[in-house]
């Protein structure tokens, strides 16, 4: 696995974050290193997988990058003649996508999507996965596809919905903001490093609050929605039709 050191070198100027052939070669690293509690989120992504799919449904793991969801899902799934439908427009990350599901030799079948999430149908689903994902899309077209998910779902189905979140108290924002960036320092990134990534994602990544993630999915229709994990300024979320 190459190490991530995209942001080590002073940059004229910090380009906006794209999940290009750079980003796909290291994304594992950078993801684990930057992410706190994401093997812990992807593991139970496959525990709650095997809990809520039923035989013959989709499972869905929107915005999949090398597909860590999808294996985990699919290890832990007891349910019979399922189907995992794993979307990413990002070419250099289904590619490698592509070659990592193929090494892995479980039978259950795997659909491999290279396109936008906004525009594929959900159908028959039990288990949507939005992992880290949403937050990348413009605030006011995330209700749109929530909506669309919940349309495609079975009664008794979940959507599992992990998310960089904001605080609305400054104090709380403060505080975990800058845990989260100890918590980057110590795994390895120097404070430049934070600083050019930090730039390069303002204005792409649009964390929510958690109030606001819950308001949404009720209104949406989701009959019960709670965290599940939260370490800092990252949670996931399950709400169940
Ligand atoms: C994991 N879930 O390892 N349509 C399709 N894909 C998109 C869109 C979109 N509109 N917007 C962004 N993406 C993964 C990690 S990473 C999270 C998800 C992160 C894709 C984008 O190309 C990238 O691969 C992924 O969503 C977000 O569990 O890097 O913080």
């Amino acid at each position: 696995m190459s190490n991530d050191s995209i942001y080590s070198i002073p940059l004229q100027s910090v380009e906006g974050f794209q999940f290009d052939h750079k980003v796909a070669a290291v994304f594992p690293d950078m993801i684990s290193r930057s992410v706190p509690g994401y093997s812990t989120i992807v593991a139970m992504t496959g525990v709650l997988a095997e809990r809520y799919a039923t035989d013959g449904s989709n499972l869905y793991d929107l915005g999949c990058s090398l597909g860590a969801s999808t294996i985990s899902m699919r290890e832990k799934l007891v349910a019979k003649d399922c189907k995992i439908v794993a979307v990413d427009n990002s070419d250099a990350m289904i590619d490698r996508c592509r070659h990592i599901v193929a090494l892995d030799d479980n039978p259950t079948k795997v659909e491999l999507i290279e396109g936008d999430i906004q525009d594929i149908s959900i159908e028959n689903a039990t288990v949507v996965v939005l992992n880290f994902t949403l937050q990348f899309l413009p605030i006011n077209d995330r209700k749109q596809l929530l909506q669309r998910i919940f349309d495609g779902m079975k009664p008794g189905g979940i959507l599992v919905l992990s998310e960089k979140v904001k605080f609305a108290d400054p104090h709380l924002q403060e505080l975990n903001t800058d845990l989260h960036h100890s918590f980057k320092r110590a795994n390895g990134y120097s404070d430049l490093e934070i600083a050019q990534k930090r730039t390069a994602l303002e204005n792409v990544l649009i964390p929510e609050t958690l109030d606001e993630h819950e308001a949404r999915l009720k209104a949406i229709g989701f009959k019960a929605c709670d965290v599940w994990f939260q370490c800092f300024n990252f949670a996931s979320l399950v709400a169940v039709k």
